[in-house]
């Protein structure tokens, strides 16, 4: 790899399991905080790839995840983390933070796709 991403700079506390965001696709940016996602419903058409961007204004680490979509990211207080998402098919999927007790704190929300 030839390039230097923010989340592999020293801290193992920011993360993806997602691809790496893809040039000039639309940017959607959702804010964790302690214990909610800002929006909690994000709306994205099927089969187009979009940059989601999880900022993470809580104190707390946090993550997003999004298991029926095989995505997540992760970033510790006052970091951000980026990684590119493409839902083939419209429905609506759930989306949490895996971090223990956070989705159980209200730590949910959901993804729509859009045909
Ligand atoms: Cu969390």
């Amino acid at each position: 790899m030839s390039q230097m991403h923010a989340w592999m700079n020293g801290s193992d506390q920011q993360g993806r399991s997602a691809p790496a965001p893809s040039p000039g696709a639309t940017a959607i940016r959702v804010v964790a905080r302690d214990f909610s996602f800002s929006p909690p419903e994000l709306d994205i058409p099927a089969g187009r790839t979009v940059n989601v961007t999880l900022v993470n204004e809580g104190d707390l680490f946090h993550d997003i995840t999004i298991p029926a979509l095989g995505f997540g990211l992760s970033a510790s207080s006052d970091t951000s983390a980026s990684g590119a998402l493409t839902a083939p098919k419209p429905g609506r999927y759930e989306f949490f933070c895996s971090v223990p007790g956070h989705r159980e704190a209200g730590m949910t929300g959901t993804l729509v796709v859009l045909p």
